[in-house]
């Protein structure tokens, strides 16, 4: 194909996400995240494991009016019963933001700082505004690594903290029929 001809499908795009970043790979594991799950800790007994890697592409770094996003490979499985989930954060001020499944399926979880929460089905082609000031995780309930894209402003902060003191309402767990609530 003409090279002048670039290509256009996501597929295509992400294909080389590496060769694309511009922060190095950010990799999460469950030692880093294991107070957020109920049984993390016993979990951890068995060996630590790679939950997920984030790449980041941010084209003009903190320049009004610019966007900054990346592509997520979540894995598939449980901790405890408790299906794989990012860690999950809110944007301190304000900044909104832009999820689109690319691979695998599972649920977005989304809490405004009130306390409303709504749980987001999401699988390839998903498309979900994320309102600033919602904090968002995803979790994967499938049996494939998620893929998904986001998209948000540049020069936002992005505060995990909060995920201890006030976290998701909701834990998504693994039973015997499927997906189960469990309140928090
Ligand atoms: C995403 C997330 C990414 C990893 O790019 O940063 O999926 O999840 P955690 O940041 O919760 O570890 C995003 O929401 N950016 O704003
Ligand atoms: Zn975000």
């Amino acid at each position: 194909m003409d090279k002048r001809i670039l290509p256009i499908t996501l597929e295509d795009y992400f294909k080389d996400i590496p060769a694309r970043a511009t922060e190095p790979v950010l990799i999460r594991s469950l030692s880093q995240m294991v107070s957020l799950f109920k049984d993390g800790e016993e979990a951890l007994k068995e060996g630590d494991w790679e939950l997920y890697r984030f790449w980041t592409i941010e084209p003009a770094m903190n320049q009004p009016g610019e966007m900054a996003f990346g592509v997520t490979d979540l894995y598939p499985g449980t901790i405890g019963g408790e299906f794989n989930m990012t860690h999950g954060h809110y944007h301190a001020g304000p900044g909104a933001e832009l999820y689109m499944g690319l691979k695998g399926s599972g649920l977005l979880l989304l809490q405004s700082r009130e306390g409303e929460l709504k749980i987001i089905e999401f699988k390839e082609g998903t498309a979900t505004y994320i309102p600033s000031g919602w904090g968002h995780r995803m979790v994967n309930t499938g049996e494939q690594t998620m893929t998904f894209l986001a998209v948000w402003p540049t020069g936002i902060e992005h505060d995990y903290e909060v995920m201890y003191r006030n976290d998701f309402k909701v834990r998504v767990l693994k039973g015997d029929g499927g997906v189960v609530f469990e309140d928090r």
